[in-house]
């Protein structure tokens, strides 16, 4: 295998992340990584701030016994609303991924009444967003560990600790890309949703799905806008419009930066990999299911600076919010 070093000094890197200018302390910063206990009192804020715009509920409680907390954005109606599922942090050191769902519902508030299609967004949706589902895994990297990936689950007869969430969803399970060895990356886990994270969000949506019409799962790095299938190499039967919604909305977010995108179906444009959430939630029958992988293609990955936590954010808003129009439009 030909390798490259693109990172020379991980430790520097990994300073770098951070601002140099003083961490404050008085509002909240979007534009700064946030540990779980600060998001944790952010949701707190924010709901009882907005309360004509936000609930928030808890929908699990992690293996190490963290609130899972999810917000609902939207206009309180008297019928039925559609609505979108957002999740952010399913794999651990992908911080940009709940640093963007938390400038999502900073976003959402603050244009609602101003931005037309946000306010028509909220008026008509609901949008649900969870801004950090793998909570253990999160709060690992922050103590322990930068690099974690996986849930923070044990299992006996060994002595690795975690699953991969995104390889334990039930679509082909731990058929391809997956690996059954505890100790992986990639580890599916004993069963299909044996991580009670994943059970939780799939519990929600099942619960929800007549109402769920779009699931965007927050992941980084690569610049890509996947969609299913990434368990097969065959086409989804929605193929040709999820491809043509995919790359209205990467040149959404391309005309903010130039930030350049792929567009496709996650086994043939990243890997195959079964068992992930947008196949599980494509296959549930949530049609308009897509994946994120947020900047950058490499130079920092993981550990993308601060600095670009603003850019980031901004462009991927066009993307998100181009799907959510999509998918207002389109009802089904
Ligand atoms: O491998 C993944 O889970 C995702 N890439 S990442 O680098 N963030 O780990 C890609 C997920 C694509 N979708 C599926 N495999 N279902
Ligand atoms: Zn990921």
């Amino acid at each position: 295998m030909k390798h490259e070093v693109l990172i020379e000094n991980l430790q520097e890197a990994v300073e770098g992340q951070f601002n140099a200018k003083e961490r404050s302390t008085e509002i909240y910063n979007y534009e700064k990584y946030n540990n779980l206990q600060q998001i944790e009192s952010w949701v707190a804020n924010m709901a009882a701030a907005n309360p004509s715009l936000i609930t928030t509920s808890q929908i699990g409680t992690s293996y190490e016994g963290r609130r899972m907390h999810l917000l609902k954005l939207g206009k309180p109606s008297s019928s039925p609303k559609p609505a979108i599922f957002m999740d952010c942090g399913i794999h651990a050191r992908e911080w940009i991924s709940p640093a963007f769902c938390q400038w999502f519902v900073k976003e959402a508030l603050t244009t609602y009444g101003s931005d037309s299609a946000m306010t028509s967004l909220l008026n008509t949706m609901d949008v649900y967003v969870l801004p950090v589902l793998n909570v253990d895994g999160y709060d690992y990297t922050w103590t322990n560990n930068r690099m974690w990936r996986k849930t923070r689950s044990r299992k006996s007869g060994s002595s690795c600790i975690g699953a991969d969430p995104n390889r334990n969803f039930d679509a082909g399970w731990c058929r391809i890309g997956a690996s059954t060895n505890p100790c992986s990356d990639t580890y599916c886990g004993a069963k299909p949703e044996s991580e009670v994270e994943v059970k939780a969000v799939a519990d929600f949506i099942r619960r929800n799905l007549s109402s769920i019409k779009a699931y965007i799962t927050v992941h980084s790095y690569s610049q890509l806008l996947l969609f299913p299938y990434s368990y097969t190499t065959a086409l989804a039967p929605d193929h040709e419009e999820l491809l043509r919604v995919a790359k209205a909305a990467a040149n959404a977010l391309t005309s903010l930066y130039g930030t350049q995108y792929t567009s496709g179906p996650g086994a043939v444009t990243i890997y195959p990999a079964a068992g992930g959430s947008d196949d599980w939630a494509y296959d549930l029958g949530v049609k308009y299911s897509y994946t994120f992988e947020l900047r950058d293609t490499g130079r920092y990955g993981f550990l993308l600076p601060e600095s670009e936590i603003r850019p980031t954010c901004q462009e991927t808003m066009l993307a998100v919010k181009y799907i959510a129009s999509y998918v207002q439009k389109n009802a089904y």
